[in-house]
């Protein structure tokens, strides 16, 4: 049966009313629906600026987290130094990007295993595989003195490890210290050729989130996690006149943790050279840095500044306090029982 004439009508006028309405209320739609120049709307963005705009917005995100916190300014917040070196924050870099700017370097992770620390290698390679430098090419320096022992991760196709013997010094200060020395050798010989850019960490962690090339430079250093909103007055820095690492008061801009640092094969030789002359020279003395060869780091970086430096994002222990600055936490302590991991009754153990 046929509607009757009334009912189409009515039904017309609904709909005539319907369509004015949504017109009047939602001008804006009906013209992006409809308009020829649809392609060139100026609210479709290119994936560019789409990343762009993800970095302000996680920059302006960590500034409020930042006042919130109600710190101050500290400058371990800020993401420039004052000497104008970039502080690696999340979202303040394009990855992709970056990833283009570095897509043909080779990148090398020096680590020491020795002794009980050998524990730590498995966790720590298997976390580099899934995080550190994914995509790009990678060797890693592996050296311990019980090469017999490591278990070998299963690695991309574009890494390789390299696995040296090194002496184990009895005490743990000096297998720390010892890191110095061979790093001079090593980017004094063949690190020349096969490395464009050198990471140093502890085995003792963790990535647990993504670190690359954004933390490559001339000469990179990071913000200790315990110290980034200390004033300079309290670093731990090596306060006696006599020690090759004194640094006076006064001077200082950050406490760096030796725990992760890197640069170019060059600097890193130029900077494992001043650290183990100034540990050769303290020990001649018969003295020890307050923190070891993270003194003599300390002290080289305060006089040589890094050209890039590394927010507590890059080291961090989900002990400390604060954690809510840090949005990212990409490198993290293995939690371990300093007295049992560094004794020396394991000489006796193992050899
Ligand atoms: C290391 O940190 C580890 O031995 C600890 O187990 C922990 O993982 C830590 O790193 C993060 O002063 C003012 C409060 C500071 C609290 C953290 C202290 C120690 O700081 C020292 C310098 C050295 O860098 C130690 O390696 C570091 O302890
Ligand atoms: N280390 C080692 N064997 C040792 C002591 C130290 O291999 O017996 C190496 C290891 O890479 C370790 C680093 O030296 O991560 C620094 O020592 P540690 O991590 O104990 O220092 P912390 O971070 O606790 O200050
Ligand atoms: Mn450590």
């Amino acid at each position: 049966m046929l509607p009757s004439r009334h009912l189409v009508i009515g039904t017309l006028i609904v709909l005539v009313v319907f369509i004015v309405g949504i017109c009047v209320q939602y001008p804006k739609l009906i013209y992006e629906t409809f308009s020829l120049k649809h392609e060139q709307h100026p609210e479709i963005i290119s994936t560019h600026e789409l990343i762009e705009k993800t970095i302000e917005l996680n920059y302006c995100q960590r500034q409020l987290g930042i006042k919130r916190s109600n710190v101050g300014r500290t400058a371990a917040l800020q993401i420039l130094t004052p000497w104008l070196a970039p502080i690696i924050w999340d979202g303040t870099y394009d990855i992709d990007l970056l990833n283009t700017q570095y897509k043909d370097k080779t990148i090398g992770l020096f680590v020491f295993a020795v002794k009980k620390y050998i524990r730590f290698l498995g966790p720590f390679l298997k976390s580099a595989e899934r995080y550190f430098m994914v995509g790009h090419k990678v060797r890693y320096y592996v050296f311990t003195d019980k090469v017999a022992e490591v278990k070998w991760p299963k690695m991309a196709e574009n890494r390789i490890l390299v696995l040296r013997e090194v002496t184990a010094d009895q005490r743990w200060q000096d297998v720390s210290m010892r890191r110095m020395q061979v790093l001079t050798n090593l980017t004094r010989g063949e690190l020349q050729t096969d490395v464009d850019y050198l990471v140093c960490a502890d085995v003792d962690m963790v990535f647990a989130d993504h670190v690359g090339v954004e933390i490559l430079g001339e000469r990179v250093a990071t913000i200790h996690p315990g110290y980034f909103l200390k004033q300079p007055l309290s670093f731990s820095y090596e306060r006696r006149p006599i020690s090759n690492a004194y640094i006076p008061y006064g001077d200082g801009d950050f406490y760096y943790m030796a725990a992760f640092y890197g640069g170019t094969v060059d600097e890193i030789y130029k900077l494992s050279t001043a650290c183990q002359e100034g540990i050769v020279s303290d020990k001649k003395k018969d003295i020890e840095a307050v923190w070891q060869e993270e003194s003599h780091l300390n002290k080289y970086l305060v006089y040589n500044k890094p050209t890039k430096v590394l927010s507590p994002e890059y080291i961090w222990d989900t002990d400390l306090p604060n954690g809510n600055l840090v949005q990212k936490k990409r490198f993290l302590a293995v939690h371990k029982n300093h007295e049992e991991v560094r004794n020396r009754r394991d000489l006796t153990d193992i050899n």
